[in-house]
């Protein structure tokens, strides 16, 4: 019986958590990108060798790429997006060339993972991650101020944001600004001009025409990925809902059975996201792997507890919404069909016990992470022994 392979997220020479620490966590892997590189340029082999090489020096592997982002022009189809595709596969083989598989990419126009607030108190004293739609209003409607933004959220929510607006001081006000758009750690900074300035770019974009661009994208890079023996992973969109005005379109089953139907090519896969996809009651999680199948890539084993008004935090790996034991198992059936190891990462954690006082990169600190990878290897261990029914 084949096990999934345990790796970790690493953001570079700046994490606070090292490559040592990484070694004495018991992951085998680690899953890392060349943040500093500005969105859309050419990863060349050099830094990818070298960011190799570092990994190696550490007795670790560098098996998944996460993310090499794509350039909102080849998310807009606009302007010079044939040039950004050149380079996005430009990079690509020098990733192949590297030796490097598994590539992880998200299509979320705009904004990246998008929370309301970093540190959640959670009834044992520690921190995790939430999302509050009436702070999303907040920020929309407030701080960024888009246009007609009242009109995307129920009356309740819009009435809520505007008491709460009233109570919050300026400084709560760009506390919220900042944890909305805190984006990836090492990546440029998003400010509120510069968001309203990218959101204007979708203006005519709906979900239907970023569909389109997704597959006009997906035809330009799976020949080559094929022909490298590279694997694609496209991430879902965090939270899986419109949010800002904006179109999400990898956001449950449908979107990704829509994804891996309409490009046939056997790179072309997708990064299941239990902690995405789980913030929608909707999916249903061990029966959405069930369905993709080969086409998972890499997975992401995190869990979210969902309130009845569509808010949501992140709960400890095996608690909440999504039953991480059922998930785990259809991902194993998977990995006994397909010759790769399939990397998982314990996604996100809480700030817990020292890491309380440290400064971590949100959802990134040590020992909450720890905690979750040590849960789900035992539930693999657990798993797999029943399945060779010994
Ligand atoms: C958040 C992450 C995402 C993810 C990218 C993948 O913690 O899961 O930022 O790395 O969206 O492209």
């Amino acid at each position: 019986m084949k096990a999934l392979r345990q790796t970790w997220r690493w953001f570079g020479p700046n994490d606070p958590v090292s490559l040592q620490d990484i070694r004495q966590t018991g992951a085998e892997g680690i899953v890392s990108a060349l943040h500093h590189v500005p969105h859309g340029e050419v990863w060349t082999y050099e830094e990818i060798i070298e960011r190799k090489k570092l990994i190696e020096s550490y007795q670790l592997t560098w098996d998944v790429v996460e993310s090499v982002t794509i350039h909102e022009e080849i998310k807009t189809r606009t302007g010079d997006y044939m040039g950004w595709i050149e380079k996005y596969k430009e990079s690509l083989r020098n990733l192949a060339k590297a030796g490097l598989r598994v590539i992880t990419y998200n299509f979320m126009p705009v904004n990246d993972w998008t929370r309301t607030q970093l540190d959640y108190l959670m009834p044992d004293g520690s921190k995790a991650l939430y999302f509050n739609w009436v702070d999303l209003a907040v920020f929309d409607i407030y701080i960024l101020q888009r246009n007609n933004a009242a009109a995307s959220y129920p009356e309740h929510i819009v009435t809520e944001a505007a008491t709460r607006h009233a109570g919050y001081a300026q400084e709560q006000l760009d506390h919220l600004a900042g944890v909305v758009m805190f984006g990836i750690p090492g990546e440029q900074k998003v400010t509120v001009e510069n968001m309203r300035e990218k959101l204007s770019r979708y203006d005519h974009i709906n979900a239907d025409v970023l569909r389109g661009n997704l597959v006009f994208f997906l035809q330009q890079i799976t020949p080559l990925c094929d022909e490298l023996g590279l694997q694609l992973a496209i991430h879902p969109d965090d939270p899986p809902m419109d949010i800002l005005g904006l179109p999400r379109i990898v956001k449950n089953m449908d979107d990704l059975q829509f994804i891996v139907d309409s490009v046939p090519n056997k790179s072309n896969g997708i990064c299941f996201c239990t902690g995405s996809l789980g913030a929608n009651p909707n999916n249903n999680l061990p029966e959405m792997a069930r369905k993709l199948g080969t086409r998972i890539h890499f997975t992401h084993l995190r869990n979210t507890k969902r309130d009845a008004a569509g808010n949501f935090f992140e709960d400890d790996h095996l608690a909440g919404d999504t039953d991480m034991y059922a998930v785990v198992k259809e991902l194993l059936a998977i990995q006994q069909e397909v010759p790769q190891q399939i990397s998982f990462r314990p996604d996100h954690g809480h700030q817990m016990i020292d890491d309380l006082n440290k400064v971590t990169n949100p959802g990134y600190s040590c020992i909450g992470r720890l905690r979750g990878l040590a849960e789900i290897r035992g539930l693999q261990l657990g798993i797999l022994r029943n399945m060779g029914n010994q």
